[in-house]
């Protein structure tokens, strides 16, 4: 049997149908039952028409050999089994052969496949497209950015240990034979929080943790670093190993493409400053005046960093344990005490640290920037539903949610594009409304507003506001409407986010978004001789000091959400949606009540209805007539004229109801499944009685 022919029998398996799209009955249960018992087959991927549904398998696979990608290359959507591959390709080669600027947008949640997904993208068009040391080169400095990006943005947390802390948009750029240029990265707001604070049972980013256990006895006592990660405050003073994570291993072999030997020092360097001001205590005293200050408990870790940055000591204590303030147009040097201290310690640590993260992203850019056809593949952090959630959830759930918005947009308008029919808009009902933009916009009116700002305010404000919005829940909305809930504690508010309720707690918010970090920091930072430590921070300069207060993290974010989706907007999209099918990261384990969670929020159902509303099934010409062209013998065995004409003749033959059937450009349309399978049972029964005959056929030879 032609490999082919294997391939699309898989489709039409009725116990487990490789495309949605031709479930018969289409329920819940059944598309549930379908995605289990292709998981428990090792089929991890199924199609919903060309969205791929990838379920994880926690374990290593034998599908992504160079074999494999041969067999993908240049294959028939329909004609392979469902595949990452085959869509990659599919969007590959609408990029080269019909010249459509393509995107993938994978989506799904936390530790749900994405980030994987995403490397099996490249890697897969990295293989396929042209060879030569050109091409090599770029094809290896894409690749290999994966790593020191993973290594920085990435960290440990409860749902998935290789957790993508960072949202990542990467543009690959082709010339006009399809050979890959070069590329543009762009990152979406670090959750730089966790420099300084993580949750029991999770890391901070993986590169501390790396080097101290793969960097050098040289280079580590170059960086005045210990390598015992208990000694440091901002890292997990517990156990830090991670099974199945070997960070030396990973240290040693990380390679940063492009990067000048200074430049790879300078960017550990800033590094080690980040994990050493942690270690920086404050303690308190009393001045003359009887104002609490604070001082430097032990100047050893202070000293060492400014040995590692070229600065005077006394500068940088200066602006650890005081602060100029403007009062009545005079500058005046105040002392902080020891928790505002450490406030600015912190902010200090954070900012470095997601500045340098910045840097590393743009610098990664400029060694392989260029700009022609592009294929876009975004790989963004997943919704996340904690115990305790605040502002970084929050972010992280609103990118969320406007991808899903996205997608049911560009679904929609897909469809209308191809069918011939239009798409009743009614079947994925209307985009979601989500309180989340007017949240953040109030969020931005607190931070601005003068005088003393607080969360308390910020929360009333916020149940004035959506008093009456559906998707909002406070204590006091609830109180308002007479709602006995205990789950919901007083400085929280929730959320009905497409992919279910999340509870808020308004705790940090302000100073989150604020995102303050006092001025006389950043002078210190400029003050350094450290030429990339100071090219961090431009304000920094005294001749530059402006009045204008730098956006909010949140306005950040949003205006560069905005930015994203029009850049998707105007790509032809390609879907890889995720699904996480346990929730202990064990192979092979399929949870049917979380992954059914994840069909509803991933409104995988609605998907389905779209693509069915018009035709379950369409396939070009030539691919359909050469499948079932033995079922007439008008085209049996060979056809000469169009493949669209040998079609319609083909089908005539066959009496199928004529509104089962609609004739495109370059494509057929069939109806409904139940058709489909009709004519896969009388092909099935045709292949076997040529069988017979031509066994009958040999015998009679011999
Ligand atoms: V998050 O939103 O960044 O927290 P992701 O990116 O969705 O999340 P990730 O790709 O990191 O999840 O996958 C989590 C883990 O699942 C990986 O570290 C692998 O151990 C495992 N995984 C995911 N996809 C595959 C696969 N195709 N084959 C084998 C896989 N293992
Ligand atoms: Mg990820």
């Amino acid at each position: 049997i032609h490999p082919a022919m294997e391939a699309t029998t898989s489709l039409l398996d009725a116990a487990a149908v490789g495309d949605l799209v031709l479930l018969d009955p289409l329920t819940e249960e059944s598309l549930l039952q379908t995605l289990q018992e292709r998981f428990r087959r090792s089929n991890i991927y199924t199609y919903i028409g060309n969205v791929v549904i990838s379920v994880n398998p926690y374990r290593s696979l034998p599908i992504y050999t160079p074999e494999t990608v041969q067999e993908y290359r240049n294959c028939n959507f329909f004609a392979v089994k469902p595949h990452i591959y085959a869509i990659a390709d599919d969007a590959y080669r609408s990029l080269r052969d019909r010249d459509r600027d393509q995107c993938i947008l994978i989506t799904g949640e936390s530790g749900a496949g994405k980030t994987e997904a995403s490397k099996l993208v490249m890697s897969y068009v990295a293989a396929v497209c042209s060879k030569g040391e050109e091409v090599d080169k770029v094809k290896e400095q894409l690749l290999q950015s994966n790593p020191v990006l993973e290594a920085f943005g990435n960290a440990k947390t409860i749902r998935n240990d290789n957790s993508s802390r960072f949202g990542k948009y990467m543009d690959v750029e082709f010339d006009f034979k399809g050979e890959p240029l070069g590329g543009v990265i762009s990152n979406y707001l670090l959750e730089k929080s966790r420099i300084v604070r993580h949750v029991k049972g999770e890391r901070n980013f993986h590169i501390f943790y790396q080097l101290l256990a793969g960097g050098s006895a040289q280079l580590l006592q170059q960086l005045k670093l210990r390598q015992d990660c208990r000694h440091y405050g901002y890292l997990n003073r517990e156990s830090s190993g991670l099974p199945g994570m070997d960070d030396a291993a990973n240290f040693r072999a990380m390679q940063v493409i492009g990067f000048s030997p200074a430049e790879v020092t300078a960017l550990l360097e800033v590094t080690a400053v980040v994990l050493k001001l942690g270690n920086v205590q404050l303690s308190s005293s009393y001045q003359a005046s009887g104002m609490e200050a604070s001082s430097i408990a032990e100047p050893q870790e202070l000293q060492e960093i400014c040995e590692l940055i070229g600065l005077d000591p006394a500068v940088l204590e200066r602006a650890l344990c005081s602060r100029t303030v403007k009062a009545r147009n005079e500058m005046v040097l105040t002392t902080l005490s020891v928790p505002q201290g450490y406030y600015g310690r912190d902010a200090l640590a954070k900012n470095i640290y997601s500045r340098l993260f910045d840097w590393l992203v743009n610098r990664i850019n400029t060694s392989i920037q260029v700009s022609r056809k592009v294929m876009g593949v975004l790989d963004i952090y997943g919704f996340e539903i904690f115990q305790d959630n605040g502002f970084e959830q929050f972010i992280i759930n609103y990118c969320n949610e406007k991808l899903q918005q996205i997608f049911i947009l560009m679904t929609l308008k897909e469809e209308q594009e191809e069918y011939v029919r239009e798409v009743p808009p009614t079947h994925a009902g209307p985009p979601l409304c989500c309180p989340q933009c007017g949240i953040l916009a109030m969020l931005d009116e607190e931070c601005l507003r003068p005088g003393v700002v607080n969360e308390d305010t910020f929360l009333t404000k916020l149940n004035q506001l959506f008093a009456t919005h559906k998707h909002y829940e406070s204590k006091e909305t609830q109180n308002a409407r007479r709602v006995m809930d205990a789950t919901l504690p007083s400085q929280c508010f929730r959320i009905h986010h497409y992919a279910g309720k999340v509870t808020y707690n308004v705790t940090g918010f302000i100073e989150k978004n604020n995102d303050l970090l006092f001025r006389d920091l950043s002078q210190a930072m400029w003050a350094s001789r450290h030429e990339l430590l100071r090219s961090l921070f431009p304000e920094g300069d005294p001749q530059k000091v402006s009045l204008k207060l730098p956006p909010t993290a949140g306005f950040q974010f949003k205006a560069s959400v905005a930015t994203l989706m029009k850049n998707l907007y105007s790509k032809n999209p390609n879907y890889i949606r995720c699904i996480k099918p346990n929730e202990t990261k064990t192979g092979m384990l399929f949870t049917p009540e979380l992954v059914l969670a994840q069909i509803r929020y991933l409104g995988l159902m609605e998907n389905v209805r779209v693509r069915r509303a018009g035709y379950a099934f369409r396939q070009l010409y030539d691919s359909f007539l050469q499948r079932y062209k033995m079922l007439s013998p008008r085209t049996w065995p060979h056809w000469t004229g169009s493949h669209r004409e040998g079609t319609k003749v083909l089908l005539e033959d066959l009496a199928f109801p004529p509104e089962e059937l609609a004739f495109g450009h370059t494509k057929i349309f069939i109806r409904s499944p139940r058709t489909l399978f009709d004519l896969e049972r009388r092909r099935q029964e045709r292949v076997a009685e040529l069988a017979t005959l031509i066994q009958k056929t040999f015998r009679g030879w011999r």
